[in-house]
């Protein structure tokens, strides 16, 4: 009997926490190891109003003060003698005013929040001028209470910095997604609008967590069914789950839409016919969805249709669906990703088709600009075209999903590489014309902004696939919220409410994630290398890839090797696309000796023999990136390894797996790159390295057929 005691204890000691798969989110309100320093703030909460958002948010709340002390809380509407919390607007409730200062108040705007302590006898207040800034309220303190912050004289004002902070899905209308890896898409188009899937509440629950206030629900190669009345019922249904939540539901609008579901002979933008078609279909979607929030549109662009089929511009295009969306306060975002007709250079595509219609577009339109000039690349400096558009507000499109960075295998956090952008100079309006003041409307005064993340989430039971994907959902949140935000800052927070507090895991790992960006640049595309994955599916390295028709689809058109260098020459000598930016930057990226070494070949064909900054020649200055990150790589499998004790161990071992898949890959990639270059430099991988296991023609015949995410 003993003994079988003893086994059992020992089996309940080994393995104490819980098997979890991932569903919850950051929004895991389990109980802390302590609650009871929490119970004085937390006396008869009450929060007040009684709106679908007040609903919602005393839902929200109840479920998080229940599950994080282990008691069950009723929140009240209207506070009594002993409530210590207390959440409302002025309109919703008279002890509001007295508990925060009319300055605050008028600092937060529509959307922002102020959580106080501190001004009158220990109640916690926490307030905004609407609902929907309580909600958000209430969300940023359970954040608190999740990752054990002081609740002692808090005083926090917080309002967004930028206005539309957008997800964008590239999910197709038969449940495929674009450059998706975590399963089918979440709207089951089929079932909607009668089975409203408890996903979509979830769903709605976790952006608004973030400050996340806007959905375009279809993939930017639309297809113009979705404007059809059957699904507009469907985005009906959807735009009503959300709304409680204060997003607002986007669509993507297939330019030829008149023609393809209207029985119009042209979709020309300055046709009448077409205009009144637009706002035809635009009164339509409002009657069904009077906070609709606009359309995105992708317009010739990789084939699809747009104003130049007719001879028109961007700007024609743009403002005709403007003017149909503009008396119901709807907007328009028309993306930059443009690379239709030939050029020297495609890095300059997007520049040369845009510059020219600064201050054209109508007040309702953004142009949505992908960080890089090329597309979504580990690492791209910026587009030009942010600091070259004073007369239009541009929003930030950055990619969540991660097509060219792991896809659904590889931990990668993407908050560094955010900021890393956000925090570049454009040198637009002299120094410190930073993209972050650019996009958020500070620099040019607009008072239209917007950052945007393509969406990573799919119908995978945690989401995102990767259990590290869903930081970088988080992170575009945050990040659109409040973009003074760190990264290690945003890291801490979602590792908290997403696994434990236990510094014990939350600091190793949040070096791991910090450092995830560099070491994933390092085994794929160091040093500045670009598009050098497979083609169409870009799952792994295909650096040799010469046989598309287009040379801008082909990898050897990025990188350039050669018997005397590698690299592309972007300066005067070259393609001279560094006449894009800011004579700043062209002085520094244009000289060689001064160009910082990540984007060394995006600008520079650089002879093998060149001396980098560590003394290594530019040839060995590439081996030691390639097999410096795999040694960091084996390094985090290690440091994962010694962390099981700390978490659940269904998501421990997914990660462990993975991790080990992430190994097995960038070794990979090390080698397949560094024997196609060495067919240029004619140089050894040096004696130290352990060297490849097998010769370039092995991985050159590697091929893969059902590729999760590829485009039709
Ligand atoms: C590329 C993707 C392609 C997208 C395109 C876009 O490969 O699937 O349609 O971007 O952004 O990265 O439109």
């Amino acid at each position: 009997m003993k003994a079988i005691i003893t086994i059992l204890l020992s089996f309940v000691s080994i393995s104490p926490i819980q098997a979890e798969n991932g569903y919850e989110l950051w929004l895991r309100y389990h109980r802390l190891a302590d609650p009871r320093p929490l119970a004085q703030f937390l006396t008869a909460p009450a929060v007040c109003g009684n709106s679908p958002v007040i609903a919602a948010a005393r839902e929200e709340l109840t479920k998080a003060l229940s599950g994080l002390t282990g008691h069950s809380y009723t929140i009240l509407s209207t506070p009594n003698p002993r409530t210590s919390f207390i959440a409302g607007t002025p309109a919703s409730s008279r002890v509001i005013p007295t508990l925060v200062s009319s300055h605050d108040l008028a600092a937060i705007g529509e959307e922002g929040f102020i959580i106080t302590n501190t001004i009158s006898n220990g109640r916690t207040a926490i307030a905004a001028n609407t609902d929907i800034g309580v909600l958000y309220g209430i969300f940023h303190f359970i954040r608190l209470l999740q990752t054990q912050q002081p609740l002692q004289r808090l005083h926090i004002v917080s309002t967004p910095k930028i206005k539309l902070r957008l997800l964008d899905h590239w999910d197709n209308l038969d449940r495929t997604v674009e450059r998706g890896y975590a399963g089918a898409s979440i709207w089951n188009w089929h079932h909607l609008p009668d089975v409203l899937d408890q996903r979509y509440t979830d769903y709605a629950r976790a952006n608004a967590s973030i400050g996340i206030n806007g959905a375009v629900l279809t993939n930017v190669n639309a297809d113009a069914q979705v404007l059809t009345r059957p699904y507009l019922e469907k985005v009906k249904a959807l735009a009503g789950v959300f709304r409680p939540y204060g997003i607002k539901v986007y669509l993507t609008a297939r330019f030829s839409a008149p023609v393809e579901i209207g029985g119009l002979r042209t979709a020309d933008p300055l046709n009448d016919t077409v205009q009144l078609w637009w706002k035809e279909k635009a009164r339509e979607i409002y009657s069904l969805v009077p906070d609709f929030g606009g359309f995105l549109v992708k317009a010739n662009s990789e084939g699809q249709p747009g104003p130049q089929d007719y001879s028109r511009t961007h700007a024609d295009g743009a403002n005709m669906l403007a003017a149909a969306l503009a008396p119901f306060r709807g907007i328009v975002m028309w993306r930059a990703f443009v690379y239709s007709q030939q050029s020297s250079d495609r890095f300059k595509q997007a520049y040369e088709e845009f510059t020219p219609l600064d201050g054209r577009f109508s007040p309702h339109v953004l142009v949505q600009v992908k960080n890089g000039p090329i597309d979504f690349q580990p690492r791209e400096p910026f587009s030009p075209l942010f600091g070259a558009m004073p007369h239009t507000p541009l929003m930030m499109e950055f990619q969540l999903t991660q097509e060219y960075t792991g896809q659904g295998t590889h931990l990668l956090f993407e908050a560094p590489m955010f900021r890393e952008v956000l925090d570049a100079d454009t040198y637009s309006k002299g120094s410190g014309s930073t993209i972050a003041r650019t996009i958020d409307g500070s620099l040019d005064q607009f008072p239209l902004s917007g950052m945007a993340g393509v969406s990573n989430i799919g119908s995978d039971i945690n989401w995102c696939g990767h259990p590290f994907a869903q930081a970088n959902w988080y992170a575009l949140g945050r990040l659109s919220w409040d973009h003074s935000l760190s990264s290690a800052q945003i890291a801490d927070e979602w590792l908290r409410q997403t696994f434990t507090n236990d510094p014990a895991f939350v600091v190793p790992v949040k070096k791991i994630m910090l450092r995830s960006h560099d070491l994933l640049v390092n085994y794929m595309t160091p040093l500045g290398l670009a598009h050098i994955m497979y083609n169409g599916h870009h799952y792994g390295p295909m650096p040799w890839g010469n046989s598309l028709g287009r040379p801008d689809w082909n990898p050897v058109y990025y990188h350039r090797a050669d018997s005397t260098g590698i690299g592309f020459n972007r300066t005067e000598t070259g393609s001279n696309a560094l006449s894009q930016y800011a004579p700043e930057l062209q002085a520094q990226f244009g000289n060689l000796d001064r160009c910082p070494e990540e984007y060394l070949f995006w600008f520079h064909h650089v002879p093998w023999q060149h001396r980098m900054r560590s003394g290594r020649t530019c040839w060995e200055e590439l081996c030691y990136r390639y097999y410096a990150a795999t040694d960091s790589m084996k390094a985090v499998v290690q440091a994962w390894g010694e962390l099981g004790k700390y978490i659940d161990t269904e998501r421990y071992h997914l990660v462990q797996q993975l991790l080990n898949v992430q190994l097995k890959e960038a070794i990979w990639w090390r080698n397949a790159c560094l024997l196609y270059f060495q067919t240029f430099s004619r140089k050894p991988i040096p004696g130290v390295y352990e060297q490849p296991d097998h010769p370039l023609e092995y991985y050159r015949q590697l091929r893969f057929v059902f590729v999760p995410g590829q485009s039709k």
